[in-house]
């Protein structure tokens, strides 16, 4: 673990709206709004040249075939990167931009990801029973945009298929 200075949880009514089994939703929502994802963040004032660095605990779950997730952002400062770094577990970083673009790209311990300047960003837990633990670091006054998100999801879904997973265009997208 590292020295944080905050953590904080995010439950289910989060990410309201964010999954397309609203069934699967309700039900775990009236079994108790469960915790999907905890951060732990090493805090440094909002200012140039500071970096704000801390881990992402996303829980194992799914919500019928779609799995725990986070919310995902761009960052309020839109040409901002992120590099992230598999501790635990496996996952999948899911990324667009707003011209079109997206990635998914794998993440396990010891691989890093690059987020590039410009692009949102969701971390996604694939593994059945592990937690998927991630390092973050990205520069501290770059703040969050989580509305754009909030309104029209990602362009792309992550499913369970078999062990495994796929990726399939998100059906409630506002572009598709
Ligand atoms: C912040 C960085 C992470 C996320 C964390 C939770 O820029 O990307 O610290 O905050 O993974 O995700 P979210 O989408 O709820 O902020
Ligand atoms: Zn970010």
């Amino acid at each position: 673990m590292i020295s944080y200075d905050n953590h904080l949880q995010r439950r289910l009514s989060a990410l309201k709206g964010q999954y397309g089994d609203t069934a699967a939703y309700e039900e775990l929502m009236a079994a108790g709004d469960p915790v999907v994802y905890e951060v732990y963040e090493m805090l440094r004032p909002e200012a140039a040249g500071e970096l704000r660095s801390g881990l992402s605990v996303v829980h194992p779950g799914r919500v019928g075939e779609e799995f725990y997730m986070t919310k995902g952002h761009f960052h309020s400062i839109i040409d901002t990167a992120e590099v992230y770094y598999g501790v635990q577990g496996r996952g999948v970083l899911l990324m667009e931009d707003s011209g079109g673009e997206w990635a998914a790209e794998e993440v396990e311990p010891s691989r890093a990801v690059y987020v590039p300047p410009g692009w949102a960003h969701r971390s996604i837990n694939i593994g059945n029973s592990e937690d998927l633990v991630t390092f973050f670091v990205y520069r501290a006054d770059a703040g969050h945009d989580y509305g754009t998100i909030e309104r029209q999801g990602f362009r792309k879904i992550v499913l369970r298929e078999g062990q495994g997973y796929r990726v399939a265009d998100n059906p409630h997208h506002a572009q598709h």
